[in-house]
């Protein structure tokens, strides 16, 4: 690809949600995760970036279209000094990242940011990285980043350095109910931090993960969305039990994602077949089969007219965009 045609080049990369979660990582350097998981990549929401090599000694960075200062700057230089380090290059970058979603609520950002970025620097260099080297790069700047390398359901073997994908997941759609778009006040790295060293059921959530993996996939391949859905809801209760028993206790749950675990129990029940899943934040995303996903759709946003809710289909990976438009979109 020559210097014009990277011009114009963007990455479109995808959220994805773990069904199966990850928590906490056994080397906090390469970031290899201590259990296997397994997600769902998602469309509709995403990250766009850009990467480009600039004549300067430091990196600039701009999110929604705004220049970050040294907070946010900070943890991008650090993921683009492991790259400088792992391809012993001196190069500096500008890069470009919108989110159409809220950065760092729980939502998976984090995944679909290090994706774009990971591929953005892949093309701003000429690496000319495969997927699975995509995935790996994408896992140092975020364990999770690693699954949006690919569409469907995307599984990661604990200790990996890359994902794989499983099996299409175009049943299936998963529809995101943000009652808080603020930033976490703990990030995913502290709180697992804090549950390897602090919880006392750390290593029964080790045992009981790669189970759920198991099982998680054999469900997957017989279509058993019960099963699927039972596996999903224990594991996200396991993983914030995980926090609610570590010393000191914590929790990313509020007084809105209880009573809305507990509303999606009753429409299970009465109507319509789903699951609900929370990752590090009180925002809940409903895992539905894509035949009810409109009528489960239209049911929440009558039930919670002043939360932003969206329905999101699975995605088939990450994207190449080009063009002016979103050029001048991306100032
Ligand atoms: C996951 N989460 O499997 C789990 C479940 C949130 C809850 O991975 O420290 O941004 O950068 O590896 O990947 C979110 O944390 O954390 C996450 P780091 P990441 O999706």
């Amino acid at each position: 690809m020559d210097t014009s045609t990277k011009k114009n080049t963007f990455v479109k990369a995808y959220p994805n949600i773990a069904l199966v979660k990850y928590w906490g990582k056994f080397d906090k350097e390469k970031h290899l995760a201590y259990n296997s998981s397994l997600s769902i990549s998602v469309d509709t929401i995403y990250t766009l970036s850009s990467a480009r090599v600039i004549d300067e000694r430091k990196d600039r960075f701009y999110l929604n279209n705004e220049i970050q200062g040294e907070k946010e700057l900070s943890k991008i230089i650090s993921y683009l000094d492991k790259i400088r380090n792992i391809y012993k290059i001196n190069s500096y970058f500008e890069i470009k990242s919108i989110n159409s979603f809220p950065t760092a609520a729980g939502l998976a950002s984090s995944a679909s940011g290090y994706l774009a970025l990971a591929k953005a620097i892949d093309i701003a260099l000429s690496l000319n990285l495969d997927d699975n080297e995509i995935s790996a790069l994408a896992r140092i700047g975020s364990v999770s980043a690693s699954r949006s390398a690919f569409g469907g359901f995307v599984a990661l073997d604990k200790k990996s350095e890359f994902a794989y994908s499983f099996h299409s997941a175009d049943e299936y759609s998963v529809i995101f109910i943000i009652v808080d778009s603020k930033k976490k006040t703990i990030s995913s790295r502290i709180a697992m931090e804090d549950t390897v060293n602090n919880s006392d059921f750390y290593n029964a959530w080790l045992e009981s993960t790669e189970r759920d993996f198991t099982e998680i996939k054999k469900a997957i391949v017989d279509k058993n969305f019960s099963k699927i859905g039972e596996i999903t809801e224990n594991s996200s209760m396991k993983m914030h039990a995980l926090m609610l028993a570590a010393k000191p206790s914590f929790t990313y749950l509020n007084g809105d994602s209880l009573k809305i675990i507990e509303k999606i129990r009753m429409i299970r029940k009465n109507s319509i077949e789903c699951y609900f899943t929370l990752d590090a934040g009180p925002n809940v995303k409903v895992l539905v089969k894509r035949e009810n996903s409109k009528k489960l759709l239209a049911k929440l946003r009558e039930i919670y007219p002043d939360f932003n809710i969206i329905l999101c289909n699975s995605s088939n990976g990450y994207e190449i965009v080009k063009g002016d438009k979103i050029d001048q979109r991306i100032r």
